[in-house]
This record gives structure tokens, sequence and C-alpha cells, in this order.
């Protein structure tokens, strides 16, 4: 049986942001064209704050011909050290994984989907001894039943959520930043979809739906999107010792804090 997820969050891996994030997709959150610049701002500073709390990041260069390279989380989801290589659920960013699953080979050995099943690493979020798993516009049934079967054979549990049309993923709106807690956004979840499956739910009003997706550290530390002062209370209210770092940027192609990485120790 697994232990409980440590959220010590040894390593990750991030990518540049691409020159030609202005193509990046942005349906959701964006209100102004993406700008590679600022976004590699945030990302930059996204990195700084990884690193302050003690992960050690690698980081990929970017990629001319996809946009939303920068988005990592969804190429991979991490199963106990096994890396299961997503196929993406957007025909546009179909060849992100390639780099990624280059590099976690070097560390971990890599599980690839069959064709029809489309997943994106969005839409997991890693919940102690489970995994929730989001049925999306990105997340076919296919996809979540693949998962599914691998983690089960790891001793995991899952739950899969529909995610509205108001969403893009899972993590969009739902984060685990301590065991037994999540962070979700009113609007977009429903106490029905997810109150049985933690002693905490910490829900963060429609308005700042964008501040639910949170990076928790053992320790009660967490990274939240600087901006957001009604979730920023909550967190404290909540015990969590917060950093921010500013996600306008990124927000502007619908990304957030848990996309730009995958924890891969
Ligand atoms: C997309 O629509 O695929 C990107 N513009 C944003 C991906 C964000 N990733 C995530 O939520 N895991």
């Amino acid at each position: 049986m697994p232990g409980a997820y440590d959220r010590s969050r040894r390593e990750a891996v991030v990518r540049r942001v691409s020159p030609n994030f202005d193509r990046a997709l942005s349906k959701y959150f964006g209100t102004q064209t993406p700008d590679p610049v600022a976004a590699q701002g945030s990302h930059d500073a996204y990195v700084m704050a990884l690193r302050a709390h003690g992960t050690d990041v690698e980081i990929l260069g970017a990629l001319d011909s996809h946009p939303d390279c920068c988005f990592v989380e969804d190429c991979a989801v991490m199963i106990d050290g096994v890396a299961l290589i997503s196929n993406l659920g957007a025909p546009s960013r179909r060849g992100e994984e390639v780099a990624v699953a280059k590099y976690l080979s070097e560390g971990s050995d890599l599980l690839r989907m069959p064709q029809d099943a489309t997943l994106d690493g969005g839409d997991v979020v890693f919940f102690d001894d489970r995994y929730l798993i989001g049925l999306s516009t990105r997340t076919n049934q296919a996809g979540a039943a693949f998962l599914t079967e691998q983690v089960k054979e790891e001793g995991f549990d899952v739950e899969l959520i529909d995610i509205p049309s108001s969403t893009l993923h899972l993590t969009t709106v739902c984060s685990s930043p301590r065991e037994g807690t999540l962070v979700a956004a009113e609007g977009h979840l429903t106490q029905d979809q997810i109150g049985h499956l933690a002693d905490e739910i910490l829900w963060v009003p429609n308005s700042d739906s964008y501040a639910a997706n949170t990076i928790g550290y053992s320790g009660d530390r967490v990274i939240i999107a600087d901006g957001y002062a009604s979730t920023r209370q909550i967190m404290l209210d909540a015990g969590f010792s917060i950093t921010t770092v500013d996600m306008d940027a990124i927000r502007q192609a619908d990304g957030s804090l848990t996309c730009l990485s995958v924890f891969n120790r």
C-alpha cells in the first residue's frame, strides 16, 4: 500500500515560455493576448519560488512550434515514481510531451497510453492516497480509465469528477495543499462532488476561482497566485504560511501555478 503524498517536492521539471506564447490556447481566463515576455517574467518568478521552497528545478528549452509548451503539467502524471506520458487532449499541443518524456526517462520508467485515450495531467490531483481525475474536454473516458487501471494496480484509490464546461481542467479549480485538505472554487465544483473526499475543504469564492490552484509544501507552506485577497485570507485562517507569485501573464493563456511543473521526486 502506498504512503500518503508527503509534498516534500524535491525535484521538478519546467519549460520556458514559447516565443509564440501569443498564440497559446486561451478560452477561460484570458482578457488580453498572451504576452511571451511578460509570461517569461512570471515563469522566472515561479521557478525562484519553487527553489526557495527547496525544489531542485530542471528547466527545459522552449518550442517555437508549440505556443503552450510551458504547461508541462499536462504532459505527464507521476505514479509512485513511474511517469505516465499523456496523449494530450488538444491536437495543437501534441508533441509537447516528447522532451518532457525524454527528461523524465532519465530517472523514471515511462508508461504510454493507448491511442484512443486522451488525458491532460491538469485533470489529475494526487490527493494523499488517491487520484482525483477530471473528465473534461481534454481527458476522455478512455484516458481516465487507463489512468484508473494504472493507479489501482499500485494500490491507490480513484475518484472521477465531471468537469463543468466553465472550466478547463480539474487543477484549474481544485488543489490539495496539505494532507486531508482540498481547496476548491465555488461555482465550478460542488459539495456533492467532493465533500466526501476530504477532512477539510477550503472553498474560495467564484470571483477567486483562479486562486484555487495552489502548490502545497510540507509544513503548511503554500504558494498561491498574487492578487486574490479572499483566498489569501482563507489560507491564512487555515494556518498556512504563504508565498505569492504574480501569475497574471500566465493566466492570459489559462495556465495556473501547478500547470507549469511536473514534480517527479
Ligand atoms: C491550454 O489550453 O491547454 C493551455 N493554454 C493552458 C493549459 C493549462 N494547464 C493546466 O491547467 N494544467
